[in-house]
């Protein structure tokens, strides 16, 4: 079993080093950091701040800020190895991370302008260690996996008695082919895509080997015309709305989907399942671009951040796992205590993180992937 915590001795322990506080600081005080001005400019996930978080750290800092949004790696990283992307801060997932420093398309943090770190949770600095050795150029914002949304009652009424606990429901063409009048959307991600397709015919989700992904393709390609959409973020509301009934999403995003079903009444009952087979866990990171405009207000923003009391809301709002251990007694009970935003250690030990893709193989599995979504 790929177990989550596995392996982890020495990369804990240089990851412990790296954050582990050479001097106390007490949480920043914000009201007594002079105001810094200037403009922050941040291109993070779509859904994944609480727009209150963003005007208090205007209001705290002067700084103003410019928000956009994006919902793929793939568009943030052909951006970001580019380079000018006016940008301050950006928010990879882990296995991007490797390449962005290789590319030098990112700077090395100065620690001294990021009180808080030493609250990061020792066993996420210890799965980041790989994809950023020494903690130098990224900061954890929030964790995730990959599992399956559905509507509760569309689904029962289709599959009664099957339950959605397997990646066969959304791979299996039969079982796929008996949802598809109520809409299949599948996220348009292809190193997510293939990590949960190969972890479903039991290969190696960090697969090396070609045929693993041609194979990964052959069972994508056989679901596909049972896909409504491949799209990595219009399912929130989509399932919300009642318009579809299983997608393959993100966690925090699928459990903000049933809270806006809850909050709309409109009887939409959602689910959150990661399969039993196993799913990927990933971790998204603040980094901040060589090029960035305002550097020192990039450092200032994930100061901010680093607060155990300003992640928490920010948790609450996305409905994802933060890194912050002195954050989590701040979280709401219902998401801390829910399995699908903090998963368990029984339900860690079914989670696999994605390793980093050389650029051939990225691009071949870019290639498969095209092929997947125009389905020739
Ligand atoms: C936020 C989704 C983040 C997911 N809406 C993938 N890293």
């Amino acid at each position: 079993m790929r177990g989550l915590f596995k392996a982890l001795g020495i990369a804990a322990a240089l990851a412990l080093a790296a954050c582990s506080p050479k001097k106390t600081e007490t949480a920043a005080a914000p009201a007594a950091a002079p105001k810094a001005g200037g403009e922050l400019h941040i291109y993070n996930w779509s859904d994944y701040i609480d727009p209150a978080l963003l005007t208090q750290f205007t209001k705290e800092t002067g700084i103003k800020v410019t928000y956009d949004t994006f919902d793929s790696n793939e568009v943030l990283e052909t951006k970001v190895l580019q380079g000018n992307t006016g940008y301050d801060l950006v928010v990879p997932s882990n296995h991007n991370v490797p390449r962005y420093i290789a590319a030098g398309a990112i700077q090395p943090l100065d620690k001294s302008q990021l009180p808080g770190l030493d609250k990061l949770a020792p066993d996420v600095m210890a799965h980041m260690a790989p994809f950023d050795p020494g903690a130098k150029y990224a900061v954890p914002y929030m964790q995730g996996t990959i599992g399956i949304g559905y509507n509760i009652d569309a689904v029962a009424k289709r599959l009664p008695g099957v339950k959605i606990d397997s990646w066969a429901v959304v791979f299996d063409p039969k079982t796929l082919a008996k949802l598809k009048d109520c809409g299949v959307y599948f996220l348009d991600a292809s190193e997510d895509m293939y990590a949960v397709a190969l972890n479903d015919l039991g290969k190696d989700p960090n697969s090396h080997v070609a045929a693993d992904y041609d194979a990964a393709t052959a069972l994508l390609m056989k679901a596909r015309p049972y896909v409504r959409k491949f799209h990595s973020s219009e399912y929130i509301d989509a399932l919300a709305n009642g318009d579809i009934c299983v997608a393959i999403g993100y966690s925090g995003d699928v459990l903000q989907a049933k809270a806006r079903a809850v909050e709309a009444k409109n009887k939409v009952r959602i689910a959150y399942s990661i399969p039993k087979e196993g799913s990927q866990v990933w971790f998204d990171l603040f980094t901040i671009p060589k090029d960035a405009p305002n550097p020192v207000a990039a450092h200032r923003f994930i100061a901010f951040m680093l607060r155990p009391e300003i992640i928490a809301k920010a948790s609450n709002f996305t409905q994802y796992a933060n890194a912050n251990s002195a954050a989590t007694a701040l979280v709401d009970p219902a998401i801390r205590d829910d399995p699908n935003a903090y998963p368990t250690p029984e339900l860690n030990k079914r989670l696999f993180v994605t390793t980093t893709k050389d650029q051939a193989l990225l691009r071949e599995v870019n290639r498969q992937w095209t092929k997947v979504l125009t389905g020739h």
